[in-house]
């Protein structure tokens, strides 16, 4: 078996019937390779530097890792905002808010001897499970060309259909999604996945950035983590989802001395409002 594989050019609506049948999806050639590259080389020293820092049995021993990649790779904007990417997840994740947020903005480099994570949902962060409530979605973006070998992410199928809450068995399927650059797996937040043992001589490299829904609090919170000026640079569709919004005109409020809702001078006096939905 093997997960459904979309062209970069599909029909937005086949790519959600996609992700809707296993969970999960892979799109090819979603972004440039100049991007891809890019993005990676502006790791390379982030990586190499703090990218240890995160050790432990969960995310691995010879795997590197770096949070708030907005802040550390300005042509990640082009990945963690792509258009047709938020079509996508407007399709998932629109029919339970007024307007998503990016719950987490992670890279991962698998290096070789790493083992098999463990198989995990993403959504168990928040203390429910509704099933046929996605509470957010994640798309992987491979970085390099994600191999069998180098530690492809591994999905469990169906997984997000299971009703009863358990963890997956021998019985259960689990494929692995191997992409060429530049490509994206899309997954939900209920869908059993991990990252894959890597048993190659190479690196695997990855950004994955995680959706939430509008109402949720965000994995990480990028209004503190991103600093002001380089969100003020970022393209307003991703402030937005960093966290620079409103909810349904409330949820986020943040009270001005005079009593308004705000809107706050920022970058020497650019006007910067937060945005109602
Ligand atoms: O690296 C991967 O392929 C998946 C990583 C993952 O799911 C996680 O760290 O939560």
């Amino acid at each position: 078996m093997e997960l459904n594989r979309l062209p970069g050019d599909a029909p937005i609506g086949d790519v959600v019937a996609a992700i809707r049948e296993d969970g999960a999806a892979i799109v090819e050639n979603f972004v440039s390779d100049t991007i891809a590259d890019q993005v990676l080389a502006d790791l390379r020293e982030p990586f190499d530097s703090v990218g240890r820092s995160t050790e432990n049995d969960f995310n691995g021993y010879t795997t590197l890792r770096v949070n708030s990649v907005l802040d550390l790779s300005p042509a990640s904007a082009g990945i963690v905002g792509h258009r047709r990417m938020m079509e996508v997840l407007d399709a998932v994740l629109l029919p339970f808010c007024q307007s998503y947020l990016m719950g987490s903005n992670t890279a991962i480099e698998i290096h070789p001897g790493e083992g098999d994570q463990v198989l995990h949902r993403d959504d168990t962060i928040y203390p429910v499970h509704i099933p046929g409530l996605e509470l957010q979605a994640s798309v992987m973006w491979a970085l390099n060309d994600f191999t069998q070998e180098n530690g492809a992410t591994r999905v469990v199928p169906g997984s997000h259909r299971w009703v009863k809450p358990r963890e997956p068995g021998a019985d259960d399927t689990v494929i692995q999604a191997p992409m060429k650059k530049g490509s994206a797996l899309f997954y939900l937040g209920s869908v059993f996945h991990g990252g894959g043992a890597n048993k190659s001589n190479g690196a695997r490299a990855g950004l994955i950035n995680t959706y939430c829904l509008g109402w949720l609090r965000q994995e990480v919170n990028h209004v503190l983590s991103v600093p002001r000026e380089t969100a003020a640079n970022l393209p307003e569709h991703i402030q937005r989802m960093m966290g620079y919004s409103l909810h349904g005109g409330m949820l986020g409020y943040y009270p001005t001395d005079d009593g308004r809702v705000p809107s706050r001078e920022m970058n020497g006096g650019a006007m910067w409002g937060w945005q109602t939905d």
